[in-house]
């Protein structure tokens, strides 16, 4: 068989349903191998779109999004996607084609060394040199792209190897099976939890993605011990249990940090410390962490677990709880679970956290407060819809304030945190939900930076909704510069006329004048079948210092100055 044909055949055998790309001359073969089989290829209008959406598409089916360029430029265009990718832990492998393997060794048109480029941003990245190893690489790159923790790969197919023969069959996908906990492991956890004052559960990435939910909510329910996530870990314990004191993740800035810093123990479960800084909620060095991932804790100072679980998630929570309840039944004199006192932090947290979900929810003023704006999303969508958050501000009102009752339906790029990904995001989340109402929440900075894919979207008939967040301003980093340095500079634009330009796509348009508006035009896109609606909404960013100094005294002056 043709190696071309071979590698598309070995894509088919992972299950392979949809390839994100732009092609070049140098990966011709393989377009025409593409083109015979049932793989769907979606033509994207920026190879960094392409990754982007093979990433939402590996986050939100668990399997491996596959992203295609041609070599040197197309290959740097995916660069900030598979980065993204990557960091964020979602499954991505990226092909790409490269000039004559004879060539490689010297100055040639577009010869760059892309492997090496792929190196950091990559769990592995090779180029094919024997058609005969075809299966093996294609193989080795879903499983590396697949193994916890999960992240992208890259494979090179130089041109004239793509003409090569081999007869040499797939290998195929192959189920990967993860250990159960360390029996003595899950007693010493069980123990020291039911020997805390003041245990809270924090809730990261891994269990989001492997959606570990049911065992977590399973947990929670029972002990009544409460519980915060990171923003990507929104959704896996519903933003209404009483016990949930939500999103933790801005810097030292978060009031739900009160909890966390107060707490004796932490049960950190599928943490990425890429998040968040454990530096933030344990400087002191004062409480004792149980670590549960399905990998060995990073090194940090100021994160050294008192006991190690590194197995699959499920069924270390699972384990726990059994031992929690066998404890209990044993030594009748434990204070056990759940408990008759609740500490009073956590209570207080947890009003905090509902006081400014509400706090703005009547509000007419327009330009719109952020609070309003999510608000307004929230009531427009069910609990299974999905919301794509894009990098700045709006990124972190989001994180605070969008109620979240499944996982992976609010999506916030958290690792590498990358700008531009909200709408290439929707498209894919679109393609893999199509009954479900999925929008992009972008600011105008970030819209702008791959807003080219609404003729993907257009050219696809895809109905997806992007709330444009309009301050004509990269409104994160002037806040940030306010904050230190008092004033801001090198961050204002201007914007174009954000109804014209989805027009001029075949999109429909909404610039809103209120909240009223806003909530009119999301139901008018909620009944548009067969193309993507954009909503520019003009928002008040004039509260965010609560972002970035959050004290319990300062959000309720704040609240009353503004009323
Ligand atoms: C690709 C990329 N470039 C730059 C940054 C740094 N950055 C983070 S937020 C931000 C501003 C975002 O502005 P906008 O999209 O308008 O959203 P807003 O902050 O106004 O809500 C910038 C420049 C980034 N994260 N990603």
């Amino acid at each position: 068989m043709k190696a071309s044909d071979l590698l598309v055949k070995c894509l088919e055998s992972e299950g392979v349903e949809i390839i994100f790309g732009i092609p070049g001359e140098e990966n011709a073969d393989l377009m025409m191998s593409l083109s015979k089989s049932k793989i769907k290829f979606i033509l994207t209008r920026h190879e960094q779109g392409a990754a982007f959406m093979a990433d939402i598409y590996g986050r939100l089916t668990g399997k491996v999004g596959v992203c295609l360029a041609t070599l040197g430029p197309g290959a740097t265009n995916l660069v900030t996607g598979v980065a993204n990718a990557n960091m964020d832990r979602s499954r991505l492998l990226a092909i790409t084609g490269q000039t004559d393997s004879h060539l490689l060794h010297k100055e040639s048109h577009q010869n760059l060394n892309v492997v090496q480029m792929f190196e950091p941003i990559t769990k592995w990245s090779w180029s094919i040199r024997n058609a005969k190893n075809i299966p093996e690489i294609v193989r080795r790159a879903f499983k590396i792209a697949l193994t916890e923790k999960p992240g992208a790969t890259h494979i090179e197919l130089p041109q004239d190897i793509a003409k090569h023969e081999s007869d040499i069959p797939p290998i195929g996908f192959q189920e990967i099976f993860r250990p159960t906990a360390n029996p003595d492991q899950i007693k010493k956890a069980a123990k020291i939890i039911l020997q805390a004052k003041k245990p809270l559960l924090f809730v990261g990435n891994g269990c989001a993605r492997e959606d570990e939910s049911l065992q977590i909510r399973k947990f929670v329910e029972k002990t009544k011990i409460f519980s915060i996530n990171t923003f990507m870990g929104k959704g896996v314990i519903p933003d209404d249990y009483e016990t949930h004191l939500q999103t933790i993740g801005i810097k030292d800035a978060d009031h739900a940090l009160q909890a966390v810093l107060e707490a004796d123990v932490i049960i950190s479960v599928g943490y990425d410390l890429v998040e968040y800084t454990p530096r933030m909620w344990n400087s002191k060095l004062d409480k004792k962490i149980i670590h549960i991932d399905f990998t060995p804790s990073e090194v940090y100072t100021f994160y050294r677990p008192d006991v190690e679980i590194d197995s699959d998630i499920g069924s270390a929570i699972e384990s726990i709880l059994e031992e929690i309840e066998k404890q209990q039944l044993e030594n009748s004199s434990l204070d056990s679970f759940p408990r008759k006192e609740i500490p009073g932090i956590f209570k207080k947290v947890r009003s905090e956290v509902i006081e400014r979900i509400d706090a703005f929810k009547d509000d007419d003023s327009y330009p719109i407060k952020p609070e309003k704006l999510i608000v307004n999303v929230r009531n427009a969508l069910n609990h299974d819809d999905v919301v794509i958050s894009d990098v700045g501000t709006h990124k972190l009102w989001i994180s605070k304030i969008y109620q979240t009752f499944e996982p992976n339906t609010c999506i916030i790029p958290n690792g590498f945190a990358s700008m531009g990904f909200a709408l290439p995001g929707a498209i894919a989340a679109k393609l893999v939900y199509p009954k479900k109402s999925i929008v992009a929440m972008t600011g105008d900075g970030g819209f702008l930076m791959n807003v080219q894919e609404i003729e993907t979207a257009v050219r696809l008939k895809l109905p997806i909704i992007v709330v444009v967040w309009v301050d004509n301003d990269f409104n994160l980093i002037s806040t940030k510069q306010k904050h230190e340095f008092g004033k801001s500079v090198f961050t204002e634009f201007s914007n174009p006329n954000f109804v014209q330009i989805a027009e001029s796509f075949g999109a429909v348009g909404f610039h809103v004048k209120s909240p009223q508006e806003l909530s009119q035009s999301l139901q008018s896109a909620k009944t548009i079948s067969n193309k993507p609606t954009v909503i520019a909404v003009d928002v008040d960013y004039s509260r965010n210092e609560v972002l970035l100094d959050d004290t319990f005294p300062l959000y309720v002056d704040s609240l009353n100055h503004t009323k």
